[in-house]
């Protein structure tokens, strides 16, 4: 019966792909990606690449926009974003360490991919690459930036419909 190893190796790509990598598997929860181009998402989703409003960060340490380098930003497609970090007074963070989180909180689940800062890009602007939604809806984008002794957190919410 030599079917049978196709079809755990299917089963198991499917549960890998399935909705929630981080959290339990969701009932209801707007949709799964099989693959690209089969997704099972009716609403699909999408927003322009603009659309978050630059935020101060918690603390008020760093000024911080984030845009899409992908104009609309889509579902089921990977792509860079860049950051731009200033200074509470508007001075450009040239040396920022920034690590990345988010995902559909409504869901209890992440990003489907680990998205990361790849390159400074000067003036203080970072590629932030690997972001990838894989389902329209609610999602936050949480940056948690170091510089000069300082670390802050800033979280963007966003719609993708
Ligand atoms: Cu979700």
């Amino acid at each position: 019966m030599r079917i049978w190893p196709l079809i755990w190796l299917l089963a198991a790509a499917l549960t890998v792909s399935a909705c929630s990598p981080i959290g339990p598997p969701q009932a209801g929860g707007g949709g799964m990606e099989m693959e690209d181009g089969m997704s099972m998402d009716m609403s699909g989703g999408s927003m322009a690449a603009d659309s978050l409003e630059a935020q101060t960060t918690e603390n008020g340490h760093f000024k911080v926009g984030a845009v899409s380098r992908l104009d609309p930003v889509v579902i089921n497609e990977t792509h860079s974003w860049t950051l731009h970090i200033e200074t509470a007074d508007g001075n450009p963070v040239t040396d920022a360490e920034i690590t990345i989180d988010g995902g559909m909180p409504e869901h209890n689940h992440g990003f489907p991919t680990a998205p990361r800062v790849t390159e400074n890009l000067g003036e203080g602007k970072y590629l932030l690459e690997g972001m990838r939604f894989n389902m329209g809806g609610a999602w936050v984008l949480t940056l948690e930036i170091s510089s000069g002794g300082e670390s802050d957190t800033v979280t963007f919410e966003f719609e993708l419909k």
